[in-house]
């Protein structure tokens, strides 16, 4: 967009500076030495895998003088600085981004095509870093990419795990695990920087000096090494790159003593320089679970005083004295799994600064805030304190001193209401409750929706708010429409950079201009044939891995997410077997063609959930091999769904389920992604599903089920009858029975779990008190898809709406309202941005 064909806008960037450009023929110089310097070889004799290997290595050089340049700027203006700690950032491939961000992408394309390769194809070669679960670590990445493009000087603090989310296969219908090896081939567009390691120290014990003040000595711990790898974060054609520092563990072996000719002590340096390195192997598969386990508390600290030692040894190259701290550096809290940063920092500042309680903890507050991203119960984490104590007993004296501090706050307030103060402690019944800890210690604390965010102050977390409200804000999610529309629907973007110009893909509130051309039968008829191009895509792809024949006219409706209970992938399936029924009763009925696509990994120790995936492969077998339905309903479950994955099914689809238990959901962000791709929804009123109904208005969302309120209303009433649905009901009668009586051939009782949670075990999460509305919305939608011309205007309309829900705006919001990051400190001020 914007670039002339065979030249590149490389960089932009700094104000002042001109472009620079690279030509098309620059570009297949540099590339064609790159080769020959890195392999010895040329350009026709050298793998995929080196081509790639190569065209990263030359996009690196290529951004190495933004990135200097980017720094500099930063330590010239002294501006404020944003770290964003997550344990996890699900990235995606980066080439793609990396080129489109640079202004590249188009030079890159036409150099190699002129070589006789294909960009796509390189693309390909690339891995997923799977350094995430789901939404709360692609959230993180969403976010890096709308800092950097907003021209913030914003940077992501996290873990290079060795191993990332298990690599999924099905196997006869189940999931099967295999390690996710994707260093395999080496990362090249990370830096190892180990002149910039530090220490991190765990166990041993603290010995109190008191000689006048306080000391506090720790002793007989055990170190750590980490070593930070900087992956570039670059920002949309702005010049700027900031940085993404991932931790490494590692054991400093140089200082064990081996015995003459190796020997035993050799062998024992080896072995402990694997339980070293076995803090950053691998990321916990689980995202809505936590997990008691010591090595998880270990990794969190990890991440959190490596993070927080390099930033104050930055801040102090450039800064005087850490009471200037907090106007310097925002130190930003994805859910809790970042929250011993509190601790941590308190800790240098006590006993490095020699700062007194007060002052240390005012700075602290001051610097801290935090994103919860939960309300799930199983997700909240609580450490039992001995197991803290141990792993790490200086941080584990500052938290009691947090606890003793913030409760005798409390109790100013609520003299005498020990319940109230004892339900609010950070250290309760023996454990240490990390999200109490989070909301003591940050000035800011926000929900992810807006349903969530009353919710969390209402409801989950009403005392603290109750005590300290204002604190407490809402910051809906977004996601970056460079990636999630740009890049992955590129057709999609021409036709609205045609129908609107180019602004959108910076200001994407611009998008509102697609409206009036909803009805507009030649935009009609050009969306039609870029969803079609699409699909035509994923049906190969599908064709092409799983030897299933798609029909690229019926409606594609994708359920793509962790398999998770209370997402209700089971309502899906038994309203899939309802049509299925419906369609072996009466093979004539006119509905429209059906493909339904699931995709998602489950947790490994989750059963029902694991399946719940044996569930729909076998709803699948069964469909898909059924001749009488005349391939009226097809069903797939795509293995291994990750972010290149959803690249792929997102542009394809039609229809966005996003049906959650009303009040589950925080927010959800495929939500936005199927959006912003004019895909329509189907949703209960949960999450972020209410703002875009509100967004589009009710006519281009098709929703149903209970609400939040009365979700929560039925649990107070200690729950419903599911019985009496099920009796009062026929057709959803029939697919419950169908889960045990023999529909599944081969399937035995299988299902029973199912069938058990919903009729014996109360069916917690309302999957049969919503079905029937569920099969009516259903049928809505299937109404107004037989109407082309308003079907495709809700599709636009979604596109037209779709503005609200990128990152940029989240960002921007976060930036001003929470880190306060002024105009004037911003590396390009608003004038200088206008001009560029
Ligand atoms: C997820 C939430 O489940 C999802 O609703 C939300 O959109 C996403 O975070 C980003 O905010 N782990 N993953 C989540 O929460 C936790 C904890």
């Amino acid at each position: 967009i914007g670039v002339k064909p065979g030249t590149g806008v490389f960089g932009a960037a700094q104000a002042g500076t001109a472009d620079s450009e690279i030509t098309v023929e620059q570009f297949k110089q540099d590339y064609r030495n790159k080769v020959e310097r890195m392999y010895g070889d040329g350009l026709e004799r050298v793998s995929d895998l080196d081509k790639y290997n190569a065209l990263v290595s030359l996009v690196r050089d290529y951004l190495a003088e933004p990135w200097l340049n980017t720094k500099e700027k930063y330590r010239r203006t002294g501006s404020k600085q944003v770290y964003y700690f997550s344990i996890e950032f699900l990235l995606g491939r980066l080439l793609g981004s990396n080129l489109y961000n640079l202004g590249l992408n188009e030079v890159c394309q036409q150099a190699l095509g002129e070589l006789g390769m294909d960009l796509r194809t390189l693309r390909q070669v690339e891995e997923d870093p799977g350094l995430g679960n789901g939404g709360l670590g692609r959230l993180a990445a969403c976010y890096l990419d709308s800092m950097a493009s907003l021209g913030l000087p914003g940077h992501g603090m996290g873990m290079r795990y060795r191993y990332g989310l298990f690599e999924q296969r099905i196997v006869d219908g189940y999931q099967r695990e295999y390690a996710d090896d994707w260093l395999m081939d080496g990362f090249y567009w990370d830096v190892r920087k180990p002149a910039e390691a530090v220490e991190v120290r765990f166990g041993g014990n603290v010995r109190i000096k008191s000689n006048g003040k306080t000391q506090y000595i720790h002793e007989g711990y055990e170190t750590v090494l980490a070593v930070p790898y900087d992956v570039p974060v670059v920002g949309y054609r702005n010049g700027t790159i900031n940085t993404l520092r991932l931790w490494s563990a590692e054991a400093r072996l140089s200082e064990v003593v081996c015995a003459p000719q190796g020997g035993s002590d050799c062998q024992k340096a080896v072995e402990y320089s694997q339980t070293v390195e076995e803090l950053s192997n691998i990321l916990y598969p689980d995202d809505s679970t936590y997990e008691g386990k010591a090595l998880r508390l270990k990794q969190q600290y990890f991440l959190v005083s490596a993070g927080l030692q390099s930033i104050i040894r930055n801040y102090r190259e450039n800064n005087g004295h850490l009471r200037e701290f907090p106007h310097k550096i925002a130190i930003h809290i994805n859910d809790t799994h970042p929250v011993l940063c509190i601790p941590e920092l308190l800790r240098i500042l006590l006993d490095e600064e020699q700062l007194t309680w007060e002052e240390a903890w005012n700075i602290t507050v001051q610097t801290m805030s935090y994103t919860n991203h939960t309300i799930l119960p199983e997700a909240l984490e609580t450490w039992p304190e001995d197991l803290f104590r141990t792993v790490l007993p200086r941080i584990y004296l500052i938290v009691r001193d947090i606890n003793e501090y913030y409760c005798r706050s409390l109790w100013e307030t609520y003299p005498g209401d020990w319940d109230r103060i004892s339900r609010m402690a950070i250290i309760s019944y023996n454990r240490i409750h990390m999200a109490h800890l989070a909301i003591a210690g940050c000035h800011s604390v926000n929900g992810v929706a807006e349903l969530h965010t009353d919710i969390l102050k209402n409801k989950i977390m009403k005392e603290f708010c109750d005590f300290s409200p204002a604190k407490f804000n809402n910051k809906t999610n977004g996601v970056t429409q460079r990636r999630w529309v740009s890049l992955c629907n590129p057709a999609l973007a021409q036709l609205i950079t045609d129908t609107i110009g180019p602004r959108w893909v910076e200001h994407p509130q611009e998008l509102a201009q697609l409206e009036r051309h909803g009805a507009d039968t030649a935009f009609q008829h050009h969306l039609l044939r870029v969803k079609l191009q699409n699909k035509v895509a994923l049906a190969k792809y599908v064709k092409e891995k799983h030897g299933i024949t798609l029909d690229v006219n019926s409606i594609f409706d994708s359920q793509i997410k962790r398999i998770h209970a209370y997402k209700r992938q089971t309502l899906n399936v038994l309203h899939i077997m309802a049509l299925y029924n419906r369609l072996k009763e009466n093979p004539l009925l006119d509905i429209e063609p059906h493909t339904f696509i699931f995709g998602g990994k489950a947790a490994v120790n989750y059963h029902i959930a694991k399946n719940t995936i044996k569930l729909i492969n076998s709803l699948a077998d069964l469909v898909n091999n059924d001749k009488s339905i005349r391939d009226k309903i097809k069903v797939v479950f795509l293995e291994n769904y990750n972010v290149s994955l959803a690249e792929l099914i997102i542009p394809a689809t039609d229809v966005s389920e996003q049906i959650p238990t009303a009040s589950y959901e925080a927010s959800g962000t495929g939500n936005m992604k199927f959006m912003m791709n004019g895909a329509v929804t189907i949703g209960t009123l949960d999450g972020a599903n209410i703002e875009i109904k509100q967004a589009v208005g009710e006519d281009n969302i098709i929703v149903f089920g209970l609400t939040a309120e009365e979700v929560l209303a039925y649990y107070r009433g200690g729950g419903y009858n599911p019985w009496e649905v099920y009796q009062g009901n026929e057709r959803l009668k029939q697919v419950v029975d169908q889960l045990i009586n023999g529909f599944f051939p081969g399937a035995g009782d299988l299902f029973r779990g199912h069938f058990d949670s919903l009729l014996y075990q109360g069916d917690h999460f309302f999957v049969l008190k919503d079905f029937a509305s569920y099969e009516a919305a259903h049928r809505v939608l299937d109404e107004r898809y037989k109407d082309r011309p308003t079907w495709l205007k809700m599709c636009s309309a979604n596109i037209a709406h779709s503005g609200r829900f990128s990152s940029d705006r989240t960002f921007a919001e976060y930036a001003t309202d929470i880190w306060h990051i002024r105009p004037d400190t911003l590396p390009f001020s608003a004038s200088e941005k206008q001009t560029r």
